[in-house]
């Protein structure tokens, strides 16, 4: 009788028939499973995560993204800016996240803004590179026209290897990923932002600091994704597109994940937290063999 049932819808054009990247969709357990029992194999240290990129990249929503998921509920802590031209994280600071009440997971959260040459806003590459070997400390208010110098009391000279860096992030606007011009005006990814960020992850390899790019604001992009974000991995646009910052920016593509931040969102959903988890399981795996690389 089946040759009278109706045919299922043929797949759209848009998408590929099988994920390029395989994810534990459903199954998200799996992953918050091994980032809660994950422990530096160094006793005592914590990893510490970086995330550079342009103003209104996501940065603070991909802090609180993760806190969201790790605590299964919607949090607004690293504070998000929803006007990108008012306020602007300028200071240094790390974020963790509550695992108990008294403990925190072995993992830490800095949020640079890459510097706005013409607003004078952000923060000079030589910071970066102090911060990444751990010079800088949680309070300092970054100058974006000169460095930190030694006297400052929020230089750090002696850097304990928690202090350091660990990882790089690059928070890269997925539906700004092309550099801007006529036909893509937007305000995101400059041409001075691209040359700072190759800068900085320059400094980054000389320091044998390993790097993962997150694609943000994904299914702006796509909307195939937009209906079912289980097609971040299908779909051709978005396949096209991280190649595309792969070549154009130089990161391997296995180095880049794309996410969808929660924004507006009031209750998390496990595709979203599926996808966060593969990016911080990525930060921890790198962050994890560059400790113990040391
Ligand atoms: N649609 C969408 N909006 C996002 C995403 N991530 C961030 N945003 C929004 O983009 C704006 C800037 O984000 P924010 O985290 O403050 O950027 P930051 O300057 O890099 O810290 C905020 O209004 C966020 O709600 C995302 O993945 N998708
Ligand atoms: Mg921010």
């Amino acid at each position: 009788m089946g040759n009278f049932q109706s045919s299922p819808p043929p797949p759209s054009p848009k998408v590929l028939p099988h994920e390029w990247r395989n994810l534990p969709w459903g199954n998200k357990m799996r992953d918050l499973q091994i980032v809660k029992d994950y422990q530096p194999f160094k006793e005592d240290i914590q990893l510490r995560f970086m995330l550079y990129g342009p103003v209104g990249a996501g940065k603070s929503s991909f802090i609180n993204s993760v806190d969201s998921v790790l605590r299964d509920k919607i949090t607004h802590r690293a504070a998000a800016d929803s006007l990108y031209g008012g306020s602007f994280t300028t200071q240094y600071r790390g974020y963790k996240i509550q695992k108990e009440p008294g403990t925190h997971y072995p993992f830490v959260f800095n949020d640079i803004m890459g510097l706005e040459r013409d607003a004078g806003k952000g923060v000079c590459v030589e910071d970066i590179k102090l911060a990444m070997k751990g010079h800088v400390k949680d309070g300092y208010k970054f100058n974006p026209v000169s460095p930190i110098s030694e006297g400052n009391q929020h230089y750090n000279r002696d850097p304990s290897l928690s202090d350091r860096v660990h990882v790089l992030v690059c928070i890269i606007p997925g539906n700004t990923a092309g550099l801007q011009n006529d036909d893509n005006p937007s305000q995101l990814l400059t041409e001075d932002f691209e040359k700072e960020l190759r800068e900085v992850r320059l400094a980054a390899r000389d320091m044998g600091i390993p790097e993962i790019a997150i694609l943000t604001r994904i299914y702006l992009t796509c909307p195939e994704v937009g209906k079912d974000i289980q097609n971040v991995y299908k779909s051709k646009y978005l396949k096209k597109k991280i190649e595309e910052v792969s070549g154009r920016m130089g990161f391997p593509q296995n180095c880049i994940f794309p996410v969808k931040n929660y924004h507006s969102e009031i209750d998390t959903n496990d595709d979203t937290d599926t996808l966060i988890l593969s990016a911080l399981r990525g930060m921890i795996e790198s962050g994890e063999d560059f400790v113990n690389d040391l």
